[in-house]
């Protein structure tokens, strides 16, 4: 198997790295964890950063199949539909996405009109499903922990880690998200560890000190070394460091206007008689 190409780009409002992986060969390539810019001061949605992706793409002439969410993002709004419309392809994600969206359907009192059951996807990934990008196997590894949903793509000597681990001198995702688990998370991080050591381990995020520039992936080796939060400790010990860091970390800032988009696949809620989409914010509930 040729290796994947990838393309990495880096939303620097948010942090957030998005990937294109290809079958460079075949011209095929998959958008994994597009980010649709959202200005929170005046409520604009905004598309030059997935712009500068879909212009990548075009360049090079890449059909797209799919268009992959590792999960329901807590601190973004996904670009997906707006990626779909301009390149084409499959809306994907884990298939434990139903107990993300009855969560938060609660939080947010949607109503019948939000059937919690995934439809809002083009396609749910289980465990251990398989597809491909041109001629490149894909295998999908549920990898829950940061949220249940979670799940990781794994192309070749590449593996989309979403919200898992971080760079190496930054660590793990936080767990403290409704439905997250540190100890799940511990476990999947271990199956992602357990790949080749050679394999590339693209984040969804990094949050680089001054000292540097934000890198898109590590290796299982360099992270097994070196990683902050894993090394020299034992499931306990990664429990209790992440409970303890989780207890003193802010909300993300977008994570209110960006959990109900993306658990409508990107979808905004329907307009109003004026024309007009609203977001909804949950008073004094967190
Ligand atoms: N601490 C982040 C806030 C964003 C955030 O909470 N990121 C999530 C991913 S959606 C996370 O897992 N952070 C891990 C951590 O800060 O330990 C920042 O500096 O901007
Ligand atoms: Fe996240």
């Amino acid at each position: 198997m040729t290796p994947p190409t990838v393309l990495s780009f880096f939303d620097n409002a948010t942090k957030s790295y998005s990937h294109v992986v290809a079958d460079a060969d075949a011209g095929v390539c998959a958008v994994v964890d597009s980010v649709l810019d959202f200005d929170i001061k005046s409520g604009r949605t905004g598309t030059a950063g997935a712009g500068r992706l879909i212009d990548a793409v075009k360049q090079r002439g890449w059909r797209t199949e799919w268009v992959l969410e590792t999960h329901a993002h807590a601190d973004h709004l996904t670009a997906a539909p707006y990626v779909k419309a301009k390149l084409g392809g499959t809306i994907a994600i884990g298939a434990q996405i139903p107990i993300v969206q009855r969560t938060f359907s609660g939080i947010y009192n949607f109503g019948a009109d939000f059937p919690a059951d995934g439809r809002q996807f083009d396609r749910l990934f289980a465990d251990g499903t398989e597809f491909k990008i041109g001629s490149l196997t894909v295998r999908v590894m549920a990898t829950p922990g940061h949220t249940p949903a979670c799940i990781t793509y794994v192309v070749g000597d590449a593996a989309f880690i979403g919200d898992t681990l971080f760079a190496p001198d930054y660590g793990t995702a936080r767990c403290d998200f409704p439905g997250g688990d540190a100890r799940t998370l511990y476990r999947s991080i271990q199956r992602i560890l357990a790949l080749p050591p050679e394999t590339r381990l693209f984040q969804c995020h990094d949050y680089p000190p001054d000292s540097r520039e934000p890198r898109p992936d590590a290796t299982v080796a360099e992270q097994r070394a070196k990683n902050v939060h894993l090394a020299g400790k034992n499931e306990d010990a990664f429990v209790v460091l992440r409970e303890g860091r989780d207890k003193h970390l802010e909300m993300p800032p977008l994570m209110l206007p960006a959990v109900q988009v993306n658990i409508r696949a990107g979808a905004l809620p329907l307009p109003e008689a004026n024309g007009i989409s609203y977001l909804k914010i949950p008073v004094n509930r967190f």
